[in-house]
């Protein structure tokens, strides 16, 4: 990881764990009709009429039964990942609880994402890692992540500021590299390494997960908790289709180190030089303080401390 930027990790997980999620979601996928008819959901061959990607409203509309998937969710937490990931970041791992599910239809190059590095987009920390796993094999013409060697020695680099794109021609770094990874294949990054898709020129969807860790008394930004976008999720929404309580607010067990924290929030809502944005932390506040007195209330319910250890027996 140091000398690259990047770790591949063969067989990490077994296929067997990766194919429950897999079906779950190629379940809602070919109920949406992104599937040729009459052909297996497991061969994943795109309908191309379907074709949409994550700005359009029917894409959206299928990702968030997706993202509702207690699966989904649970998939980061699992062992052989925790265990690797503790590895790189330390005892103290946090696992960041929005992890982000692609599907990317083929021959789309509006679908292709671009090159970039998660410490913009996701505002991370720099001692965050991304963990890129596809749910099924991906040789390079379905179009797995590549990434630019060495490239995060190099601080943030220059980009466009509306869309975090960096230009591959003047990104800094060694050779661009990729190949086939296969399910139960991990690929790991540092949040300043720069990566892109490789186009998807097969006539498959493909189907990959990214999500991210870093050490939790790194300070972390509250965007990371909630949703200040415009989906209109909420964690209770998402929460009341899952069967176990174990996941739910896990966060909230560790002394997270807000950055900003609630009080800057309060006075970001109202001050931010960038006025566009105060709705923006005003939302971010109201969401966390609401996520705090509710996992107050069920853990006052199970006479459970907030930040404390860990009492569900
Ligand atoms: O899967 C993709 O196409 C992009 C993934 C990505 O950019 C990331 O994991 O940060």
């Amino acid at each position: 990881m140091d000398s690259r930027g990047y770790v591949l990790i063969r067989e990490l997980l077994p296929v067997s764990h990766i194919k429950p999620l897999l079906l779950q979601i190629l379940e809602i996928v070919q109920e949406a009709g992104w599937l040729l008819p009459d052909s297996s959901p497991l061969e994943r061959l795109a309908d191309l009429s379907e074709a949409c990607g994550d700005s359009d409203p029917e894409f959206k509309t299928v990702y968030e039964r997706i993202f509702q998937l207690e699966l989904f969710h649970a998939f980061p937490h699992h062992p052989a990942l925790q265990r690797i990931m503790s590895l790189l970041v330390g005892p103290r791992l946090l696992v960041h609880p929005k992890p982000i599910g692609r599907l990317i239809f083929p021959k789309c190059e509006r679908f292709v994402i671009q090159a970039h590095q998660d410490h913009q987009s996701i505002a991370g920390d720099a001692g965050s890692f991304t963990i890129w796993m596809p749910l099924h094999d991906c040789p390079i013409e379905v179009g797995p992540l590549q990434v630019l060697e060495n490239s995060h020695r190099f601080g943030l680099q220059s980009n466009n500021p509306a869309t975090g794109i960096i230009a591959k021609e003047t990104a800094q770094g060694d050779d661009w590299v990729s190949g086939q990874i296969n399910a139960g294949d991990v690929l790991i990054f540092h949040d300043l390494t720069v990566h892109a898709a490789t186009p998807n020129t097969s006539d498959q969807i493909r189907i990959s997960m990214d999500c991210r860790f870093q050490d939790y008394t790194r300070a972390l930004n509250p965007a990371n908790l909630v949703f200040p976008g415009s989906t209109g999720r909420s964690w209770e929404a998402i929460y009341s289709h899952w069967h176990s309580d174990d996941l739910k607010y896990f966060w909230q067990k560790l002394p997270l180190t807000l950055k900003p924290s609630l009080g800057e929030l309060n006075v970001l809502a109202e001050t931010a030089e960038a006025s566009r944005m105060r709705p923006r932390y005003a939302k971010i506040l109201s969401q966390l303080q609401s996520q705090i007195s509710l996992v107050k209330i069920s853990h006052e319910n199970s006479e459970v401390t907030v930040g404390g250890p860990t009492q569900t027996d």
